[in-house]
């Protein structure tokens, strides 16, 4: 009918609009490159873009907390083990896949050949172990203070020419003590294209309190019910909320993709060794997400995984036009929920742990890029500083926060664990932004087809829970 077609066209117009926001700031962006817009032009260029950014980023807390909080509430206690248990098999198995690839890939392609030997400088570092990493990320589990833990400040300051770049994180899986804690200094000529000032939240401290939280209210009687109706109700108000800012995302990553095109290093540095290194980082990334999550979805429900991720198309599109999967997860939630018809009670629940902890593009690209940088330096990784390596970058991709290049950060402590030079981020910033794009859409990928696996394989909870609340039980 004409409602049907109305309807069709609605929901597709925000995926062309999308998709065509992203051709159109490629084309623009190249357009504008040749009248080298100043610093202050390109700002003022992409402020739709930033705008954009504030706007998702605005939702994220009340997002995340409500979300966790009523899914944990919405499912008995059993329920939610078992599915939790589920999610973190997927969440690890997925990682450590991804972890194996990256690995893999760079072994074979050898993207740091051909250094000279001036490049094997020495470096006394102080060594972090997998131990200490593995401490540091359960610290952050638990933040002393839960206001603080909302407004903790993701700093970075950008700039040209011969910069002094301090990156702070909130959830450093370097810091001994609790709070935040100044990771890596940089000092660097040219541009940095690190992008400023990002609010973030220790989410993965948020994630624990709010599940928690939900379940206790979940198991409580009546006296829990106002809590319950409370965190229900400012769920769907801000899942209102996002349904508006979904117009005007177009706008927003055509401006924001447009800019950073405007802004970018000189391609012509992209050759050699940094040229090799992106390419290898796509191959790999192309290969988890477009052969590997694929692959395991079709395996476990027996459903086209293509159809389920061309209902996901705003949400990867959002993920490469911001590179930040907290940012992006109100599309995310707004796809798999719409498009895809996943039950609520599942995204509410995996998808805020999911993009807290879950990145598989990132740690695919940590460890590529640590032995990467290796290679820079001539030096040979043995077996155990091999494993080193893929146990380290699993506990940084879990740490790293779900903000654009957080993963360039907590590459320190990959680095540091088998003892090359921090230093040599410097090497790999020039493409950074650009990898970070894609590897933000690689775990924004990984989270939501975890939704769908864990899902189909939590049917049976689901329809018993229906059966005992007196919902009705959709046939399948
Ligand atoms: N960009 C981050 C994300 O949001 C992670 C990273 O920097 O690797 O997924």
């Amino acid at each position: 009918s004409k409602e049907d077609v109305q309807a069709f066209l609605r929901k597709n117009a925000f995926v062309l609009f999308t998709v065509g926001a992203v051709v159109v700031g490629i084309i623009l962006g190249f357009a504008l490159r040749p009248y080298r817009m100043s610093y202050r032009e390109v700002k003022y260029f992409s402020f739709p873009g930033e705008v954009l950014m504030r706007m998702l980023q605005m939702l994220v807390l009340p997002l995340l907390v409500s979300s966790l909080i009523t899914g944990m509430a919405a499912l008995d206690s059993k329920a939610s083990g078992k599915m939790g248990m589920r999610a973190v098999i997927y969440y690890m198995t997925t990682t450590i896949i991804a972890v194996f690839i990256g690995i893999i890939i760079v072994l074979i392609i050898h993207p740091g050949r051909g250094s000279k030997d001036e490049f094997g400088k020495q470096q006394t570092i102080e060594q972090v172990s997998p131990a200490d990493a593995f401490l540091d990320l359960i610290r952050n589990m638990f933040p002393p203070n839960l206001v603080q833990a909302c407004t903790q400040q993701f700093k970075t300051k950008y700039g040209k020419r011969k910069v002094h770049v301090t990156v702070t994180v909130n959830e450093s899986l370097f810091n001994s003590t609790n709070g935040t804690q100044e990771v890596m200094e940089v000092t660097r000529e040219e541009v940095i294209p690190i992008p400023g000032q990002v609010n973030g939240v220790n989410a993965l401290g948020l994630v624990v309190f709010s599940m928690c939280f939900g379940l206790i209210i979940g198991n409580m009687k009546e006296q829990g019910q106002v809590l319950r109706d409370f965190f229900d109700s400012l769920n769907e108000a801000i899942m209102s909320l996002v349904a508006i800012i979904m117009w005007y995302a177009p706008i927003g990553i055509l401006f924001l993709i447009a800019g950073k095109i405007v802004e970018m290093d000189d391609l012509t540095q992209m050759g050699g060794q940094l040229g090799m290194y992106t390419i290898t980082v796509i191959i790999g990334l192309l290969i988890h997400g477009v052969l590997i999550l694929p692959t395991l979805y079709f395996v476990i429900t027996r459903q086209n995984p293509f159809i389920f991720i061309a209902g996901l198309l705003q949400a990867l599109v959002t993920a490469l036009g911001t590179s930040s999967s907290s940012a992006t997860l109100p599309v995310t939630f707004k796809c798999l929920e719409e498009n895809n018809r996943i039950d609520k009670r599942i995204t509410r629940f995996v998808l805020p742990v999911g993009a807290t902890i879950n990145m598989d593009g990132t740690a695919l690209y940590e460890a590529l890029a640590a032995i990467f940088i290796a290679q820079v330096n001539n030096m040979e990784m043995n077996f155990g500083q091999i494993i080193t390596i893929s146990i380290t970058a699993t506990a940084a991709s879990i740490g790293a926060a779900g903000i654009p290049q957080a993963g360039l950060v907590t590459m320190v402590i990959v680095l540091t664990s088998v003892g090359l030079p921090t230093d040599d981020i410097t090497l790999i910033i020039a493409v950074d932004w650009f990898l970070d794009r894609l590897r933000t859409t690689t775990n924004v990928l990984g989270d939501s087809i975890g939704a769908g696996i864990v899902e189909f394989l939590s049917r049976h909870e689901l329809r018993s829970r229906d059966v005992e609340m007196g919902n009705s039980v959709v046939e399948e």
